[in-house]
C-alpha cells in the first residue's frame, strides 16, 4: 500500500479529541498507510530566525507530522493578505470585500514554494499526497517544477466562484492552471464541479473526457464532488459523555420554560450571522407568541482577527443582538444570547440537543459541517429541526431540511416559525432521512472514496 502524506496549512495531532471529526479523520486514514501530516507549525518566527531549516518531525502514533515556522512577513501576506484577503472573499462571492494587492501574491507564492522545498526532500516516489484547501492551490506545480511525479490530489474545502466572479482576481488564469499539476480535484458540490467545467471550457477551451476528465494546459485532471462528512459515531459517542450530558442537564434546567434556537459558527461574513439575527428579529415581530419563550443562543468563535472585515464584523453582530435585547427583552426574558467564544468540542452535542431549532444560513458555505453534526446530535424520538441555507453545499444533501434563502429575511422568519410548530411525525420523519444521508455519506466514505480515487488515477 503506497504511503499517504496529508498536506494543509495547519497540522493537528490526530489522538487530542479536541481536534475533531475532520484531524481525526485525516489521521485514521494516514494510520491505516502509515503516514506524514505536513504543514505550518502554527508558529512565526522573524526574518531568518529558523524559517530555513527542515521541517521538525514529531511521532504521533503511526503518524509523523512534519512542521515549518513561517516568518512573520511571508505569513502575513500568504495567510492574511492572499489566502484570506483574497481567495477566501472572492470564493465565497464576495468581490467588495477582497484586497487584491499584488504584494501578497508574492508571499503566497513564496510560502508554496517553500513548503514545496521542504516536502519534496521528504517524499517517496510511490506515496499518494492529498493536499487540502486554498492556501496550496500551486503547491502541485512547485512540487512538479521540482520533479516530483507522485500521485498528487486536492481538496477545496470553499466553494468555487462562477467563472465571471473567478475572473474578478487578477491572477484567475494562474490559479486555474496551477489546478492542472494535480492528478484529482475534489470539490464539496456538484454546483462548485459545474463552476469548475464551465470555466475550464469557456477559458482555456479544455476538451471533457469520460464525464469527469479535463483536458487543458497539456495535462488532464479528474475532477468529481466528493463532498465531506463527519464522523456520525464519534460524535454521538461524544454526545455521551459526561461533559455534553452536563451541558444538555443545565440547558434543559435553565430554559424549562423556553424554546431553545441554536447558531454555532466561526465568526466569519460568509455565515449570515447579522441576517440571521435579522430574521429572528422578524419573527418576534410577525409572531408575538415567541415572545417571552424563543431563545436563540449564538455561539460565534473568534477567528482571522487580523483581517479588517472581521472586526467590523464584530462590532455589527454585538450591537444587533444588543438592540434586539433592548427592544424585546423582559426583566426574566432575554431573547438573544450572542457570544463571541468557541464552545469546546465535548461540550457541543449537548447545546445541540437541547435546541428545538438550529439555524445554519450561511451566505456560502463550501459544506458547513454544523449541520451535519446538529442532525447527528438529535434524540431520534423527538429530535429538533434543522433550517439550513441553500447556498450551503450541505443543501445538496441535505434536501430533508427546511431550505431557505438566508438573504429573506421573512422567508427565514417564517421557516423558523414552521420549525418551531413542527408536529412531531414530520420532525421524525425528515430526522430519519437526514440521519441516514449524514451516516451514508461520512468523514470515513469522503476519505476512502479521495483516496480510491486518487490512487486510480493515472500518474
Ligand atoms: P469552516 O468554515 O470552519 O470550514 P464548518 O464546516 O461550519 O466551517 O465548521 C467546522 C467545524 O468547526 C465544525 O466541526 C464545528 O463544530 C466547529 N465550530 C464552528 N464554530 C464553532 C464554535 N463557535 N464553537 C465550537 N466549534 C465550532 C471549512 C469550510 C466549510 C466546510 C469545512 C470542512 O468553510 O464549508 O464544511 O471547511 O470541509
Amino acid at each position: 500500500m503506497p504511503r499517504l502524506v496529508v498536506v494543509s496549512n495547519r497540522v493537528a495531532d490526530p489522538r487530542k479529541t479536541a481536534a475533531g471529526g475532520l484531524a481525526v479523520a485525516l489521521g485514521e486514514a494516514l494510520a491505516s498507510s502509515g503516514g506524514l501530516w505536513f504543514g505550518w507549525s502554527g508558529h512565526v518566527v522573524a526574518a531568518g530566525d529558523g524559517s530555513d531549516a527542515a521541517p521538525k518531525l514529531h511521532r504521533a502514533g503511526p503518524v509523523t507530522l512534519a512542521t515549518l515556522d513561517l516568518p512573520q512577513a511571508d505569513h502575513d501576506a500568504y495567510y492574511l493578505g492572499y489566502a484570506n484577503g483574497v481567495l477566501w472573499p472572492v470564493f465565497h462571492n464576495r468581490l467588495d470585500l477582497a484586497e487584491l494587492d499584488r504584494s501578497d501574491l508574492d508571499g503566497y507564492r513564496r510560502v508554496n514554494r517553500l513548503f514545496a522545498q521542504r516536502l519534496a526532500a521528504l517524499l517517496r516516489p510511490d506515496d499518494l499526497v492529498w493536499i487540502h484547501d486554498y492556501h496550496l492551490i500551486p503547491l502541485a506545480t512547485e512540487l512538479r517544477a521540482l520533479g516530483c511525479q507522485q500521485r498528487m490530489g486536492f481538496f477545496l474545502h470553499i466553494p468555487l466562484p462562477p467563472p465571471l466572479v473567478m475572473a474578478a482576481i487578477p491572477q484567475h488564469e494562474w490559479l486555474m492552471r496551477s489546478l492542472f499539476a494535480y492528478d484529482l480535484i475534489g470539490f464539496q458540490s456538484e454546483t462548485d464541479v459545474a463552476h469548475f467545467a464551465r470555466y475550464v471550457h469557456n477559458e482555456a477551451r479544455a476538451e471533457q473526457r469520460e464525464n469527469d476528465v479535463f483536458e487543458a494546459f497539456g495535462r488532464s485532471v479528474r475532477a468529481r464532488a466528493v463532498p465531506i462528512g463527519i464522523d456520525v459515531d464519534e460524535f454521538q459517542r461524544l454526545g455521551q459523555g459526561r461533559e455534553a450530558q452536563d451541558m444538555l442537564a443545565t440547558l434543559h434546567r435553565q430554559y424549562a420554560q423556553r424554546q431553545l434556537l441554536v447558531g454555532v459558527d466561526r465568526l466569519d461574513y460568509s455565515k449570515g450571522l447579522p441576517q440571521r439575527l435579522r430574521a429572528f428579529r422578524r419573527l418576534l415581530q410577525d409572531h408575538p407568541e415567541n415572545r417571552g419563550k424563543a431563545v436563540l443562543v449564538q455561539v460565534a468563535a473568534p477567528s482571522r482577527e487580523g483581517v479588517t472585515a472581521y472586526a467590523d464584523l464584530r462590532a455589527e453582530l454585538e450591537s444587533l443582538s444588543g438592540a434586539i435585547n433592548s427592544e424585546y427583552g423582559e426583566l426574566d426574558w432575554m431573547p438573544v444570547r450572542y457570544m463571541h467564544r468557541a464552545v469546546a468540542r465535548m461540550r457541543l452535542p449537548g447545546l445541540y440537543r437541547a435546541a428545538r431549532v438550529a439555524l445554519v444560513t450561511p451566505l456560502r458555505d463550501g459544506m458547513n459541517l454544523v449541520a451535519k453534526e446538529y442532525v447527528a446530535a438529535q434524540d431520534p424520538v423527538d429530535p429538533g429541526v434543522l433550517v439550513l441555507s441553500r447556498f450551503a453545499g450541505a443543501a445538496e444533501q441535505m434536501r430533508d431540511a427546511l431550505l431557505v434563502n438566508p438573504y429573506d429575511t421573512q422567508a427565514v422568519a417564517e421557516a423558523t416559525q414552521r420549525a418551531l410548530n413542527m408536529p412531531l411525525d414530520e420532525r421524525q420523519a425528515r430526522h430519519a432521512l437526514l440521519l441516514a444521508g449524514i451516516r451514508e455519506f461520512d468523514v470515513h466514505w469522503w476519505h476512502r472514496h479521495f483516496i480510491d480515487n486518487l490512487s486510480d488515477a493515472s500518474a
